[in-house]
């Protein structure tokens, strides 16, 4: 295949971003526009729905379609556009709380009907656009702007989520790494189905900028011998290492 001519600026607008100075977001939005320059995407063949919150806002800041929804509410949207116009390429996002908190049910559905679209979850564990309450996957204990005593209940797993309700394709990324979220995206949007990007990502505001420094520490590559086509290892990779960055499954017979 010919190497695409587009460049990743031909995909955004003049909207300068509201994002505090060091937001994830700003790198997310980036890789996506790499993302589409790689695959040489016609703009207008290109729609992005996300719910609500602040990492929410990135469609808005793209030369594509895009929806900015309801808070929770990407992933019927997303299918029903895939259906109704099959030739676009679907983009479903959204934040923790969007996904794993109000936009849970969602997701099982979404994943059985298999739609041929990406859902990347931009997950800085907090509550970002409401001031920084605990979100879904908030950590034991992390305290933050609007939990002080930390929180109580432990966090919801997101990939180990989305593998055992049946998603052929599954990849964890970080916001710190473009290059990374830019492969994991293009072979996302690649894959002929259901595809799920977990982005660990970071809200300077309210997690403070050393959680940043703290995630870099922690993430590492998948481990080589990983076989992303074995699904039970998939399994105990998703149960054993929230940090591993990499394609985790993808289902054979895609
Ligand atoms: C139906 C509904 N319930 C609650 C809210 C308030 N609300 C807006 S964004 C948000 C959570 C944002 O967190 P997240 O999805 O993780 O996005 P982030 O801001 O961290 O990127 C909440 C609870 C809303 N807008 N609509
Ligand atoms: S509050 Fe947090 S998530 Fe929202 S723009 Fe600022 S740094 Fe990003
Ligand atoms: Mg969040």
């Amino acid at each position: 295949m010919e190497p695409s001519q587009r460049r990743p600026i031909e995909y955004r607008n003049d909207l300068h971003p509201v994002w505090c100075t060091g937001c994830g977001d700003f790198a997310v939005l980036k890789s996506f526009t790499r993302a589409f320059a790689q695959l040489g995407l016609q703009n207008e063949r290109i729609a992005i729905i996300s719910g609500i919150g602040c990492s929410s806002r990135l469609p808005g800041y793209c030369a594509t379609y895009g929806l900015n929804s309801v808070h929770g509410r990407p992933l019927p949207i997303a299918t029903g556009l895939k259906i109704a116009r099959p030739e676009l390429t679907v983009i479903a996002c959204a934040g923790d709380g969007d996904a794993f908190a109000i936009g849970t049910g969602h997701i099982p559905h979404a994943i059985r009907r298999n739609p041929d679209l990406t859902y990347f979850v931009m997950d800085n564990a907090v509550y970002g656009l409401t001031k920084g309450q605990a979100s879904p996957t908030s950590a034991r204990e992390q305290k933050a702007a609007r939990h002080q005593l930390g929180e109580m209940d432990p966090p919801i797993n997101p990939v180990l989520f989305v593998l055992a309700n049946g998603a052929g394709f599954v990849a964890r990324t970080q916001a710190g790494d473009m290059k990374h979220m830019t492969d994991m995206l293009v072979r996302a949007i690649n894959y002929p189905g259901f595809a799920f990007v977990h982005c660990l990502s970071v809200c300077v505001t309210y997690q403070g900028r050393s959680y940043q420094e703290a995630l870099d520490g922690r993430v590492h590559p998948i481990m080589a011998e990983h076989d992303p086509r074995d699904e039970d290892a998939a399994y105990r990779l998703a149960r054993t290492d929230p940090y591993a960055l990499g394609v985790i499954y993808e289902r054979a017979d895609s």
